[in-house]
């Protein structure tokens, strides 16, 4: 599909040839000028538009436009950051007419800053109670959220363990996540429930309601029955922010639409301070458009500029390998990934015309669960629009943990800090509801029986996972459990057939091996299991 650069938005004889024959644009120039920086240096408005597209079709045709699409879609109207009268005017040669729902995005978040200075002295004055679990009153800056990770580590010792994930971000931040579950550090064959948030850099909900849900189960644990047993069941796994680099900008004046990482140059790390230079606002890669499931298909673009940019390749980018590494490691038989906004719950498939998947029955139960405690729509997600190489389109098919992408809020990617705080109560019901399903035995797997204690097993599976265009991407799951010391091992994991062969009434299996102690492999066996059966397997090792 062609998708317009920046450049050639600035030709309108070149423009309106494209749109007319939707043919491929061969128009190489100078570097193209920054059309955010390029509207800002113009002292021109940033909008958000609420577009008018009655059809599928006109969806489509205004997809095509690679303009920032705001991520919210209903009937009959698709939102759009218009960056400036160029953005604008393009919009209008399509054809396009639409409502303003915010006519000045910069000065919207300047208001938003007066608001929450003003709802953190009401906090303080006592006129408005404390409601979130941290007691938080605005929103997280990056260093918050790595202080506030690490103090609940140091608090909470046996219940809540700090890691690192494997690769550092872009600009060689590290990424932190927190491990939540009773006796954290065992390694004890409990199901994962993983949730993250900021993807995206300028949806700070995300971010917010993923470590106010590590604050709840912390502080809450022993009182709170439902959380005691989801502690004691489950491991909750939370990543609040997946890109660190992205976030600061967005946290900074100025920066504060910034979508993508900072992937300024493909293959190349950036050089200190490029990302936030203005010649470069535009660029950078939708983490949620690179991850390898289906990587390079439809609505995801090639261009570095699009605020939906796919990556040089799927998996190209560090924070994305990050999570990837991390389901890899673990048997998350759940995902919740926070987004910003429309007031959505999402499951796949991500695009239209894909097959409903083998799991659509507890997808949608539980997606639907979730939505009446939040209040949102629960739907698939082609619906909102298509998407491919977001998270769950890795996720869901590779490992066949349930996976649910939320979008909160109605119509800011970062409204008012009250705002989230209103928003919790309903999404800590939703978010218990998965923690809950993710200890529901007939929503994953078990393998069970009796092994030396001490002894560690270890399940294993390779694979490869294909893009759209069919290229096959080598991929393994590598998970540990230890055998506890009465000498039998219960381990919740995911089913060892992927959906897509479940689809085709294919099976697949786990390599299941015992080592001990120090490493040497003394039984290996195949181990087949479905969703919601048992498997057993007496090992000697
Ligand atoms: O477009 C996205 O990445 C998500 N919306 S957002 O506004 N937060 O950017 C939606 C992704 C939905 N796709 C799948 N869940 N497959
Ligand atoms: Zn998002």
């Amino acid at each position: 599909m062609f998708r317009p650069t920046r450049w050639t938005r600035f030709i309108p004889l070149a423009l309106a040839a494209v749109l007319a024959a939707g043919a491929a644009s061969q128009v190489q120039a100078a570097p193209p000028p920054d059309r955010k920086a390029a509207a800002e240096q113009a002292g021109e408005l940033i909008q958000l538009l609420r577009v008018k597209t009655p059809a599928e079709a006109d969806r489509k045709r205004l997809a095509a436009l690679d303009l920032d699409l705001a991520e919210s879609a209903g009937p009959g109207y698709t939102d759009v950051v218009a960056y400036g009268n160029s953005d604008r005017r393009l919009l209008q040669l399509a054809g396009f007419t639409w409502s303003t729902l915010e006519d000045d995005l910069v000065g919207a978040d300047r208001d938003r800053e007066k608001a929450d200075a003003a709802y953190a002295q009401a906090v303080r004055n006592k006129t408005v109670a404390v409601a979130l679990p941290s007691g938080r009153t605005a929103y997280r800056q990056l260093a918050d959220y790595d202080n506030d990770l690490g103090s609940l580590s140091q608090q909470y010792p046996t219940k809540a363990k700090l890691f690192t994930l494997k690769e550092k971000s872009l600009e060689g931040r590290t990424i932190r996540g927190l491990e939540i579950t009773h006796n954290v550090g065992t390694s004890d064959g409990k199901p994962v429930f993983l949730m993250v948030g900021l993807h995206h850099a300028r949806e700070w909900p995300s971010g917010e309601l993923t470590i106010e849900f590590a604050y709840d189960l912390l502080k809450n644990d022993g009182t709170d029955t439902r959380i005691t047993n989801i502690l004691e069941k489950s491991r909750v796994i939370v990543v609040p922010v997946v890109n660190p680099d992205g976030f600061s900008l967005s946290r900074s004046l100025g920066y504060e639409l910034k979508r993508k990482n900072c992937r300024v140059t493909n293959g190349q790390i950036p050089t200190a301070g490029q990302c936030a230079q203005s010649s470069y606002r535009s660029r950078g890669v939708d983490l949620n458009r690179n991850y390898s499931g289906f990587w390079g298909g439809p609505g995801a673009s090639s261009s570095l500029t699009s605020e939906t940019y796919r990556g040089a390749s799927a998996f190209s980018e560090p924070e994305s390998r990050n999570i990837q590494a991390l389901v890899s490691q673990y048997q998350v038989t759940t995902l919740i990934t926070n987004h910003t906004y429309s007031n959505l719950v999402l499951r796949e498939p991500g695009y239209a015309g894909a097959p409903i998947t083998p799991d659509e029955s507890i997808h949608k139960a539980l997606g639907d669960q979730m939505a009446a405690q939040n209040g949102y729509t629960s739907q698939f997600s082609y619906q909102l629009y298509d998407t491919t190489g977001v998270t769950e389109d890795w996720s869901y098919y590779a490992t066949g943990g349930l996976g649910f992408t939320f979008e909160h809020g109605t119509n800011s990617f970062h409204p008012a800090f009250s705002t989230v705080v209103n928003m919790y109560p309903g999404n800590r019901a939703a978010y218990l509801l998965a923690a809950e399903s993710t200890i529901n035995p007939a929503r994953h797997s078990i393998i069970t029986g009796a092994a030396p204690a001490g002894a560690v097993l270890r399940l294993k599976k390779s694979f490869t996972t294909k893009t759209w265009n069919g290229t096959q991407l080598p991929d393994t799951l590598d998970t540990t459990m230890t055998v506890p010391a009465g000498g039998t091992y219960t381990w919740h994991t995911n089913p060892s057939t992927r959906p897509a062969v479940v689809q085709q009434g294919g099976t697949e299996s786990w390599t299941l091996t015992c080592e001990r102690p120090a490493g040497q492999v003394q039984e290996t066996r195949p181990i087949t299991v479905a969703r919601g059966a048992t498997a057993t397997a007496n090992l000697t090792c």
